[in-house]
């Protein structure tokens, strides 16, 4: 079996590692791993998350989090980071609802994308009425507290959502965030990077996915000068808001590979699409095979969880029906992720493994091996015997950190290091991805019966 150079000094320490813990350890060849159940589970294989918005009032609905809490591991908050939700008087910061959807997202080990700092739309009546340099300290001392009320618990931010005007001119949104200078976009991006320094800035709009059309054109040439300047931005949300008048275009993973291509990550942010039946299930496919093909589409959110969720409900644009039973789509969507995608960033790609067995007789035996590697995470993929009642302990060490899993039903102790997983129906095989920060050790294992 081929090793790289790079996998054998690991080898060697998690090989010693487990011998310490489990008592035996061996070298054995990769399994392959199977397609996921969840949406969330199949977009994880390739390092990418599946979210959804999720509105705090709908958290005591069970069926809703019960659809919640198993598909997805990206949420955003539908409406209550906003500005009229965290500022309704100027001065007095409100954040009772989105700390509960987050709050909600951590327990269920969901990250959080942040929607959103700075928009001309939904702004409290103290802020309407504001313009000039005053509006601008306004806006600006919004994101500062905001943002640092949120730092280092988002994945993201939407920083700036719809300052590009629809149409022919490519040319920004009147409003009175506008009047203030056109400065006010970078503005808000460094005031938010200064506030937190480790999340993801996104610049938010729809009406952006057609490359042909001129407002796609000038959020390209807003974004090229940002990166050309050093304005700190580090994504682009693509909100995909589809129904007949506004088709998926046929350039899509066009729109999304171009704007990866000037050095940001690309997310599709608040994706729904009017129809039903197959014709839905397949503008779904397309979707999701575009953001599978650009290596830096880091996840897709759906606008909502069930066809009644939605803001536009009559068009049931979503994954799920009224019932909360999955639809069409859903499938088509699901197997979409579970096709697979491409992420150059991966270094290498291993087939080693290391197996460690529980010494006690009837135990079990849980076989690490690498999965995808990237710049800041990497998978691992676990494939446990001897029965089917398991509990496999797994421990990374800091600061790794696991940030998503599939296929297992996981839980954490207080030191976040330490993670126990369960069967959760799915099989035998689980996987998970590790966040680094810089220390690529393999994780320990020890299996038990449960
Ligand atoms: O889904 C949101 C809906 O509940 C609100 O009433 C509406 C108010 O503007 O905002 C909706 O979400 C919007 C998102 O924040 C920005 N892009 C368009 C979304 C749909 O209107």
């Amino acid at each position: 079996m081929p090793l790289t150079a790079k996998s054998v000094p690991r080898i060697a320490l998690v090989s010693s590692l487990l011998a310490a813990v489990a008592g035996a350890a061996v070298l054995m060849a990769a399994p392959a791993s199977g397609a996921a159940s969840t949406l969330g589970a199949a977009a994880a294989q390739s390092g990418r998350y599946f979210g959804t918005a999720v509105a705090a009032n709908k958290l005591s609905d069970q069926t809703y989090v019960g659809i919640l809490n198993r598909e997805f591991n990206m949420v955003t908050p539908e409406n209550e980071m906003k500005i009229d939700a965290t500022e309704p008087n100027q001065g007095q910061f409100s954040y009772g609802n989105a700390d509960r959807i987050v709050a909600h997202a951590k327990a269920q080990g969901m990250r959080v994308r942040g929607h959103t700092l700075a928009w001309y739309s939904q702004q409290p009546g103290w802020m309407q009425n504001m313009s000039g340099s005053t509006l601008r300290s306004a806006m600006l001392n919004h994101v500062t507290q905001v943002a640092t009320h949120y730092k280092g618990q988002l994945y993201s931010w939407d920083v700036v959502n719809e300052a590009f005007a629809d149409g022919n001119s490519g040319g920004r949104r009147d409003s009175n965030l506008q009047r203030t200078g056109n400065d006010w976009i970078e503005a808000a991006f460094r005031a938010a990077r200064a506030a937190d320094p480790n999340t993801k800035l996104c610049y938010n709009d729809y009406n952006t996915d057609d490359w042909g059309q001129a407002k796609t054109q000038g959020v390209y040439r807003m974004v090229q000068d940002f990166k050309s300047r050093g304005v700190p931005i580090d994504c682009v949300g693509f909100q995909s808001h589809f129904n007949s008048n506004s088709p998926v275009p046929s350039n899509y993973q066009t729109t999304l590979s171009s704007f990866a291509a000037l050095g940001v990550d690309v997310q599709i942010t608040e994706l729904d699409i009017e129809g039903s039946g197959s014709s839905q299930a397949s503008n779904y496919q397309r979707v999701v095979q575009a953001c599978m093909a650009v290596a830096r589409c880091n996840g897709i959110t759906v606008w909502g969880i069930r066809d009644s969720d939605s803001w536009r409900s009559s068009g049931t644009p979503l994954l799920f029906d009224g019932s909360g039973n999955k639809k069409a789509a859903y499938t088509s969507v699901l197997n979409a992720l579970n096709a697979g995608g491409t992420n150059p960033t991966d270094p290498t790609t291993t087939t080693t493994t290391t197996t460690t067995q529980n010494p006690q007789p009837g135990g079990c035996t849980a076989t690490y091996s690498e999965g995808q590697k990237w710049n800041d995470r990497f998978n691992g993929n676990v494939t446990v015997s001897g029965t089917d009642n398991w509990v496999v302990t797994v421990t990374v060490s800091s600061p790794q950190k696991v940030i998503s899993t599939w296929n297992t039903s996981a839980t954490w102790d207080s030191s976040g290091n330490v993670m126990t997983a369960r069967p959760n129906g799915s099989g035998n095989s689980f996987g998970f991805t590790i966040q680094h920060n810089g220390n690529w050790n393999w994780p320990s294992l020890t299996c038990s019966t449960g």
